[in-house]
């Protein structure tokens, strides 16, 4: 029972009752030290929308080139573009298809060493369309569902590197779900094809090729300081809801982002989540798809420009998660993705208001924790199962678009269309 006096009670109301929060709720929530009351508000929000079930993937990231035109503050991935020298070594460390060795259960282990990317003396590199091929393919060999592919702004590919990649995954890996490029690469898209395709244009000649949906990176903050600030060259909000816009008038599911803990206040976050649940609510109302998830994004300072910012705190995270289920009522999953909240606190959050853990991921280079530079960050499907038991929850592999999977005895997927 919450006490009358609980500052949070007025809200507590309003969640029971399926009210919509509004701005100075969400600051109210935040300045609540009861972080009990939040949990459970969250909570009832998350249960009500699915009950204990807690959704993971099997999925595979793959970063095609660290290269990339601008110069985010917050951004350790990008580096300088330099003509890759073909004479130059590979380094172990930085490998997109390095699997550490060890085989687990759903298969990873072997290394194509062709596939393997040449790196610059600066740690640049960009992958042919065979080594993001053979990535892939390992994927689906060991069962992945999806490959989640974004890269730098790369100066100079051209259009149709990305337009084959996705042809030359579907016919590789038949039945895999291709999540791929970032608003901002979407944009990027528009300005190096001659003459200029508009946004739906690319997004159809994508989707023409495979692309299956939109993944939500990109968003950091809506706000004119902060992106003045910390992204000043990249493109903003009004261009990001575009491209979103027009892939849900096209029937083009994606996902939203909120990259905390950097510069921006809690009142930026409020209004940053407010923007996108007026977005879906246009969605909602007169497209043919929307925003499946919102996946709030912690900041990790190490080696990048705001280095000297200290990172948000477990509590910082687990407030805002919380809050962004609760903000976010028209958004039906809220995830936690554990590169950046870590596996336990992203444990904790599903009783915080969080009802998908993403995923087996396998490699990841945008962001390496205390600066270990290791890119192969994976939770095998045995640990994310474990994870979400141990919380209460009952673990539902879904595909990329919330629909469950099953498998045979073999784990071979024998549904989904
Ligand atoms: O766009 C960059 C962010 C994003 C840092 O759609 C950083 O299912 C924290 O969007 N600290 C990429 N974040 C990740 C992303 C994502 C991840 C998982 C699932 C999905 C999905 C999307 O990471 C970037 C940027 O917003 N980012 N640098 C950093 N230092």
């Amino acid at each position: 029972m919450i006490a009358p006096d609980n500052p949070l009670k007025p809200i507590a109301d309003k969640v029971h009752a399926g009210q919509r929060l509004t701005h100075e709720d969400g600051l109210t929530l935040y300045a609540s030290n009861d972080i009990h009351t939040l949990g459970e508000l969250a909570n009832t929000v998350r249960e009500r929308l699915h009950g204990r079930k807690t959704f993971f993937n099997i999925n595979r990231h793959i970063n095609y080139s660290n290269y990339c035109v601008l110069r985010c503050k917050f951004c350790s991935f990008y580096r300088p573009y330099e003509k890759p020298d073909p004479n130059a070594q590979t380094t172990e460390a930085s490998i997109p298809l390095q699997i550490a060795g060890q085989p687990n259960e759903i298969g990873h282990g072997d290394v194509d060493p062709a596939g393997l990317p040449i790196l610059s003396d600066s740690g640049g590199y960009e992958m042919t369309i065979d080594e993001v091929i053979a990535a892939a393919k390992i994927a689906h060999e060991a069962g992945a569902t999806e490959v989640h592919i974004v890269g730098g702004l790369h100066p100079k590919l051209p259009f149709s590197y990305y337009t084959d990649m996705c042809s030359a995954i579907r016919e590789s890996c038949p039945g895999m779900h291709i999540k791929a490029f970032t608003a901002i690469e979407i944009i990027h898209f528009t300005r190096i094809t001659k003459p200029r395709k508009t946004i739906a244009d690319v997004l159809s000649a994508l989707r023409d090729a495979g692309l299956g949906s939109l993944p939500g990176g990109g968003a950091e903050i809506f706000d004119d300081r902060v992106h003045d600030e910390a992204f000043k060259n990249k493109v903003g909000e009004a261009e990001w809801f575009e491209v979103h816009r027009n892939a849900h008038e096209l029937g083009i599911f994606s996902n939203a982002t909120m990259l905390y803990g950097h510069i921006e206040t809690r009142e930026e976050r409020i209004n940053h989540l407010i923007k996108l649940r007026e977005h879906q609510d246009a969605s909602l109302k007169s497209r043919k798809a929307h925003f499946n998830t919102l996946i709030p994004l912690s900041f990790i300072p190490d080696e990048s420009e705001l280095d000297h910012i200290p990172a948000p705190t477990g509590l910082e995270d687990l407030k805002t998660l919380a809050i962004s289920r609760l903000m976010l009522d028209n958004v039906p999953h809220i995830k936690a993705f554990w590169i950046m909240q870590t596996p336990k606190l992203a444990q904790v959050s599903l009783n915080w208001g969080i009802d998908d853990l993403d995923g087996t991921v396998f490699y990841y280079d945008i962001t390496k924790r205390e600066g270990d530079g290791t890119t192969h960050q994976e939770l095998t499907v045995d640990k994310l199962q474990r994870l979400i038991r141990e919380a209460g929850g009952d673990p539902i592999e879904r595909d990329t678009l919330y629909r469950p999977v099953t498998r045979d005895e073999t784990g071979q997927v024998v549904v989904n269309a």
